[in-house]
């Protein structure tokens, strides 16, 4: 029988989830990718020896993840993690900085990518989640920022450092920040430099719960199933036009791009093409739910 939640909600799963291990099949160095069969696929950032800290072949990877999991029709939402309890992420490996970008040597030019990633994580229409143990420093503050929800574990440490180490994103990581915590909040983080706790980051709504340690996982589980008993289609469109209000056009083009996949499989849009490719005028007024 399906798991029931105290307020009557039933999950979609009640039994354990049993993780696959797509990581090797991907040729993944710097991070694992797993997916269950009820419908989560989770990325994690497997650089523990340095706070789990992004280089360009971290980046690469993980947009090869997320690409997969957005095409995966098996999956329903991605949850996005850092390898081991003390950090989620803390941001660009600074030893790898070179002339104007991030340089491992993996691509031609030095590379400040993982804005790309950020948008690519906005433009996905399915939910993503941070599960957050340990620091969130830097760019990946940012990273857990631009994921849908984020779950902390009460060992959590948040902040920005870029001003301290020559950085910093006046994208998403300046603007979106200001937008959850507050204006006056958002300069604090970012002139200050200082970390914050789990408690502070719940005050100051830049994370949607915290649990213990021992529990992130289970807890954020937890919000997966409830997630995946949900209409697919409804939540792509509340993601597309929550991040419409922010995004400017590019907003408008991804609640467009929802509105236009569902009026391709309306009758009215079948009957547009039906009617081109049997070269004959289309019927739309004959159709019921065109009016
Ligand atoms: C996280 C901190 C506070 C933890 O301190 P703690 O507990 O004292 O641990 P440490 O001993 O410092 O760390 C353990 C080991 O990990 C290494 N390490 C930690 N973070 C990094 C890092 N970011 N890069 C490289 N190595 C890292 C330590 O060196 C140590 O190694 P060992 O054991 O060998 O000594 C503390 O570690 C800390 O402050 N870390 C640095 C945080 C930071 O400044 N991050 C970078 C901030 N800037 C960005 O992320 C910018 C990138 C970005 O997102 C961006 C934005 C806009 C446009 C483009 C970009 C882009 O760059 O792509």
């Amino acid at each position: 029988a399906p798991q029931q939640e105290k307020d009557g909600f039933h999950l979609v799963s009640n039994k354990d989830t049993q993780w696959h291990d797509r990581t090797q099949a991907q040729n993944f160095k710097d991070i694992r990718y797993h997916t269950s069969d009820e419908g989560i696929a989770k990325i994690t950032i497997n650089r523990p020896e340095v706070h789990n800290a992004f280089r360009p072949l971290t980046i690469q990877e993980l947009r090869t993840a997320f690409a997969l999991a957005q095409d995966d029709v098996s999956i329903g939402v991605i949850i996005l993690c850092g390898e081991g309890p003390n950090a989620f992420c803390s941001g660009g490996d600074q030893t790898l900085r070179g002339e104007g970008g991030y340089d491992d040597g993996t691509e031609p030019v030095p590379r400040l990518s993982v804005l790309d990633l950020q948008v690519q994580m906005r433009r996905c229409p399915k939910p993503v989640i941070a599960m957050i143990a340990g620091y969130a420093v830097g760019g990946g503050h940012i990273l857990h920022m631009v994921c849908d929800l984020s779950l902390a574990a009460d060992n959590a440490l948040f902040g920005q450092t870029g001003p301290k180490v020559g950085s910093f994103d006046a994208g998403y990581g300046s603007s979106h920040m200001a937008r959850i915590v507050g204006q006056k909040k958002a300069r604090e983080i970012w002139f200050l430099c200082r970390l914050y706790n789990a408690k502070e980051a719940l005050e100051m709504k830049l994370v949607n719960s915290v649990v213990p340690l021992a529990e992130l996982e289970r807890e954020t589980l937890r919000w997966c199933r409830r997630i995946l008993a949900l209409s697919p289609t409804a939540l792509a469109c509340l993601k597309a036009a929550i991040n419409a209000d922010e995004d400017g056009q590019a907003g408008i083009m991804e609640l467009a791009g929802q509105a236009t996949r569902l009026y391709y499989l309306s009758e009215e849009g079948k009957e547009g093409r039906n009617a081109f490719v049997q070269r004959r005028p289309p019927a739309f007024r004959s159709i019921p739910s065109s009016r």
